[in-house]
């Protein structure tokens, strides 16, 4: 058995994706996500340049080595570019795998630890008001599990609120240069207490209320974040801090009870071995497209599980349904699975990827489709081509540079 061409389709629809197509000679193919938002073409060219040569020939059922290959291959190893592209190639090698054998994917991972997937939707909002409104929204249509972001009085255009009342929220924006976006952190700190405040008195103590601080505290506002925000028992506050600095979840592991929850940009096991080993988190956030793919992460679940730290994937609209997928079966197969981001799709997108996987009364459901359970229609790949888009920068209100 051989893999005889790779594909790398990049389009639009509603927002850009990067799809892997690992063909074989038994005339199956797989899927893989190659999605890095704000830098699709550079995974794209890096992918056709660099990796689909040395594919061809090889056996598609030989994840392991050939993840290996183009691992210890590379030299300059890690890094978000190299790590989606290798993992792309190692979800779609995967799928094409569980075709082949005809089982769903996470039957070659463990089997079935669980029936259905939790998720966490968005309840964002640009006041008080406006953000309890959406997160009762939220309760009601069977959410068990809800982030909460709202606007912050003084600052116009800011992380997770949504532009106008009633819009989706998307932080990629189609433009030559990125977008700015103002901050001011004490401004931040003041409002966020009292959102929760509100937001659990109005919402009751069964759902679990999420927040994401996007990179932007020191360790020491951070753990004064996580301290006021203990009365509202929060499932987890996520990226308090960047994720650069393992060594500063010391700090605020030893001043608060709030889970913590780290690691949607993190690509290998090194991003994360201190804080694992450490018991500095709750919660690892990565995705299976942009930490390697499903080889590495399986090694990493089994590491955090050592350490009580749940899986529990980043899935926002710019993982495609592939990426989304890839995640859905190795959370099915792992014992120490948390929570699943789920924002739900633009039309476009469902037309573009249709899918076996469903959301229904707040869990994500897999069926025994064989492989991911996921196609891309090829069909669409002409009508929406890529559009460039770049996720914002972010300056204090005095003009100097900051975390997006
Ligand atoms: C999340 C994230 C996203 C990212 C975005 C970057 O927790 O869902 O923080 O909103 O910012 O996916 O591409
Ligand atoms: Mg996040």
């Amino acid at each position: 058995m051989k893999i005889t061409k790779v594909q790398v389709i990049v389009h639009c629809p509603a927002r850009n994706f990067v799809t892997v197509k690992v063909h074989s000679d038994q005339g199956v193919y797989g899927l893989g996500d190659a999605t890095l938002n704000g830098r699709e073409l550079a995974v794209s060219k890096y992918i056709e340049e660099y990796l689909t040569p040395s594919l061809i020939g090889k056996s598609p059922f030989d994840t392991e080595d050939i993840w290996q290959f183009f691992y210890k291959g590379v030299y300059w190893r890690r890094g978000a570019v190299n790590m989606t592209a290798i993992g792309a190639i190692d979800i779609a090698l995967w799928d094409l795998k569980a075709k082949l054998l005809n089982v769903p994917l996470y039957q070659l991972l463990g089997g079935k630890s669980r029936n259905k997937i939790l998720t966490y939707c968005h309840g964002h909002g640009t006041s008080f008001e406006d953000t309890i409104e959406k997160v009762l929204e939220k309760k009601e249509a069977g959410y068990e599990a809800i982030r909460v972001q709202s606007g912050i009085p003084g600052l116009d255009k800011i992380y997770g609120m949504n532009t106008k009342k009633g819009a989706k929220y998307e932080p990629a924006i189609a433009a030559e240069t990125p977008f700015e976006e103002e901050w001011d952190t004490s401004k931040y700190l003041n409002h966020v207490p009292r959102l929760f405040e509100k937001v659990r008195e109005a919402v009751g103590d069964e759902v679990h209320l999420l927040h994401d601080g996007h990179h932007r505290l020191t360790p020491i506002e951070a753990a004064r974040l996580g301290k006021e925000l203990e009365p509202f028992h929060l499932f987890w506050l996520e990226d308090l801090v960047a994720g650069e600095m393992q060594e500063s979840f010391r700090l605020i592991r030893n001043h608060t009870t709030t889970p913590l929850a780290l690691g949607e940009v993190f690509n290998t096991m090194f991003d994360c071995k201190t804080l694992l080993e450490e018991e500095l988190i709750d919660h690892l956030r990565m995705a299976v497209s942009h930490g390697g793919g499903i080889t590495p992460m399986k090694k990493i679940a089994a590491l955090a599980e050592l350490h009580h730290v749940k899986i529990s994937p980043h899935g926002p609209s710019d993982i495609s349904p592939i990426g989304i997928a890839a995640a859905l079966h190795l959370v099915t197969a792992i014992n120490n699975f948390g929570v699943h981001e789920y924002m739900g799709y633009e039309e476009q997108t469902l037309e573009a990827f249709p899918h076996a996987f469903k959301w229904e009364k707040g869990y994500l459901h897999l069926d025994e489709t064989p492989g991911l359970g996921v196609d891309i229609n090829m069909d669409l790949v002409d009508k929406y081509p890529y559009k460039k888009a770049f996720l914002p920068v972010n300056r204090l209100t005095d003009g100097t540079m900051f975390h997006w």
